[in-house]
């Protein structure tokens, strides 16, 4: 059915872990299509010397979701990403589902997971499922920049020191994504204008926020000129 991430890339495992994750729990979506891009956008590969570069990008959309984006990046051989967004049909009640791991050589600097809200009090439906998720393991949590005004109370986020912490992060990640397929199964779409848009409006504040996180421009910008780094973080990360 589809076109798989990674098959031409040996890949971190805890990054592999994640994924595996993600992708058994994307496919109990409904009607779960591959959707073709670009091949510019999909791989992108370089070998130049100490500028080596690989990002691997993969759509979906499915039954009350209009963008399941998976990327995969490695940058100078040090550098690990694994970034994922989920953005609901603004005619469904469903949050957006985000989440980010940086990893610098062996260190997660950055392990980021939230079931962000896609309208007003929305949060209020899902609260419940995630505060209880135990996080008392990490003895890393990281303070949320103030452009995250967009991620919900429950938003997760730390740097990853151990193993244990690192596969407490993959069952963190299941969770939320379990709480995300269960919301989505639980809907049908609206067809009230208001609420379409307020939806719409939320998206478009969620990618205006993220645009505002300097570190991924900054890391981009080391490889591509100013308009192309614009052009992908419009188009391929954030759009809306
Ligand atoms: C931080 N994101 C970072 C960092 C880098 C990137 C290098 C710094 C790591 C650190 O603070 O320890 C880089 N992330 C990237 C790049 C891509 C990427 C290049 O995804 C893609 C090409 N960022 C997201 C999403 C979320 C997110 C979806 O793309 C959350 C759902 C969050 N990234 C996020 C946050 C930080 C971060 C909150 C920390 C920012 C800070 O502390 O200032």
């Amino acid at each position: 059915m589809s076109k798989s991430l990674t098959k031409t890339k040996l890949i971190d495992p805890l990054i592999l872990a994640l994924l595996q994750n993600i992708k058994v729990q994307r496919s109990k979506l409904n009607d779960l299509i591959c959707m073709e891009i670009d091949p510019k956008l999909s791989n992108i590969i370089s070998n130049v010397e100490g500028k080596e570069l690989y990002i691997e990008n993969e759509f979906y959309k499915a039954k009350g979701f209009r963008k399941l984006h998976i990327e995969v990046a490695e940058f100078s051989k040090s550098l690990k990403i694994l970034h994922c967004v989920f953005f609901p049909d603004p005619k469904y009640d469903i949050p957006i589902f985000g989440m980010d791991l940086v990893k610098v050589n062996e260190l997660v600097s950055a392990a980021i997971v939230d079931l962000s809200p896609s309208s007003k009090n929305q949060n209020l439906k899902y609260d419940h499922l995630l505060s209880h998720i135990d996080k008392s393991i990490f003895k890393s949590k990281r303070k949320i920049p103030v452009w995250g005004n967009i991620f919900s109370k429950n938003v997760f986020f730390a740097s990853l020191k151990n193993e244990s912490e690192k596969n407490a992060f993959c069952k963190i990640v299941d969770n939320y994504l379990s709480v995300l397929i269960q919301l989505s199964q639980n809907t049908s779409p609206d067809s009230d204008y208001e609420i379409i848009e307020e939806r719409i409006n939320y998206q478009k504040n969620y990618c205006f926020q993220q645009m505002k996180n300097e570190k991924t421009s900054l890391v981009l910008l080391k490889y591509f000129d100013k308009i192309w780094v614009d052009e992908y973080i419009k188009k391929v990360l954030f759009d809306f």
